[in-house]
């Protein structure tokens, strides 16, 4: 069994190299079906859309899946419910996280960085993350382990970058989301000149925007978001190196109930990447909406064109792949 260190995990390879190009037609079929939701206002038809394409192509791939994280419970979600078994049974036993259509609000709006998102793990690789929020914190590789810690204040983690970069801490940019929630902490931000980039919505590109500094300008994430996207977050940044701890928000009792029943025993524990998505792990992604990270579905007469980024962290492989699509 080939063993290589990743994210500083022995990770052996365990999933099939080849999941790699089954994966993005599971991702490419998705944004294609919510493509034609761009710009129409329905943000429901548009997720609708991508999740019934997302399971009828994962039926055709040579695993034995489980999802994981998906559109919720067995009770409230027909398709791609936690527990759902997915794929054609002739595979690998795998765990499946998927995001359908990530940033359904953006899709309806035609606004930037609306993907269709999935990440594979071994059984056991990915945390059963409840719908609850997580304060994540994020940045790339090559800095010192522990560079940046969920315990310490946003400033601090900020100035251990700027130090670390040897830059004044007003050339950092700290990537957040623009909610009422973060008032405080961009402020606080803003107040010592760091430069904050807002989105709209989207934090699993957000923090993949952290991980490639050099194309993005962006030095790290900070906020809180969906739990789930946190998990699908981590696949992504433990293929493209970097560090990322997040924290479940589990403020009331019954959200500590739902997380206890997912098999969460300490509350307030703090993840590491490689703890959110263990082990060997791919991750895909498909743009629906032009973006920063993607280029959107393009439409032709005779073709459909789409981009997906697709990745594996026991090589640390970064695929871009164009496919045009027979209409
Ligand atoms: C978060 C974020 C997602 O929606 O879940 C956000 O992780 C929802 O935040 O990437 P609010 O509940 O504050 O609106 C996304 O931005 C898109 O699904």
């Amino acid at each position: 069994m080939k063993l290589r260190e990743a994210n500083g995990d022995m990770s052996p390879a365990i999933i099939d190299r080849n999941l790699t190009l089954e994966l993005v037609r599971v991702t490419e079929r998705a944004a294609i079906a919510a493509a034609g939701w761009r710009g129409k206002g329905d943000e429901k038809a548009a997720d609708h859309a991508a999740v019934e394409a997302m399971r009828s192509e994962l039926q055709n791939v040579s695993i034995n899946g489980r999802i994981v994280i998906g559109e919720g419970e067995r009770d409230e979600a027909p398709m791609l419910f936690i527990g759902e078994e997915v794929g054609n049974r002739s595979g690998a036993e795998v765990d499946i996280a998927v995001d359908p259509l990530e940033g359904t609000t953006l899709c309806a709006k035609n606004q930037p960085d609306s993907i269709c998102v999935l990440a594979m793990a071994e059984r056991g690789g990915l945390l059963n993350a409840p719908d609850v929020y997580m304060h994540k914190i994020a940045v790339g590789p090559g800095y010192a382990p522990g560079i940046v810690d969920l315990d310490r204040s946003s400033l601090e983690n900020v100035q251990a970058v700027a130090d670390a970069k040897g830059v004044p801490i007003h050339e950092i940019t700290a990537c957040v989301l623009d909610r009422p929630r973060h008032a405080q902490l961009i402020e606080q931000l803003r107040a010592t000149g760091i430069a904050v980039k807002l989105i709209s919505d989207g934090d699993i590109a957000g923090i993949i925007h952290a991980t490639n500094t050099e194309e993005t300008g962006i030095d790290i994430y900070l906020g809180s978001g969906g739990a789930p996207e946190g998990v699908l977050a981590a696949a992504a940044l433990r293929c493209t190196g970097g560090q990322m701890q997040g924290r479940l928000i589990l403020d009331t009792d019954d959200k500590r109930d739902r997380a206890r029943r997912m098999g969460i025993t300490d509350p307030n524990r703090k993840y590491a990447a490689n703890e959110l998505a263990s082990g060997d792990v791919l991750f895909a992604a498909t743009g629906v909406t032009d973006g920063s990270l993607l280029q959107g579905v393009r439409l032709s007469k005779t073709s459909i064109r789409t981009q997906t980024i697709v990745m594996r962290s026991w090589s640390q492989t970064i695929r871009m792949i164009t496919a045009d699509h027979r209409r």
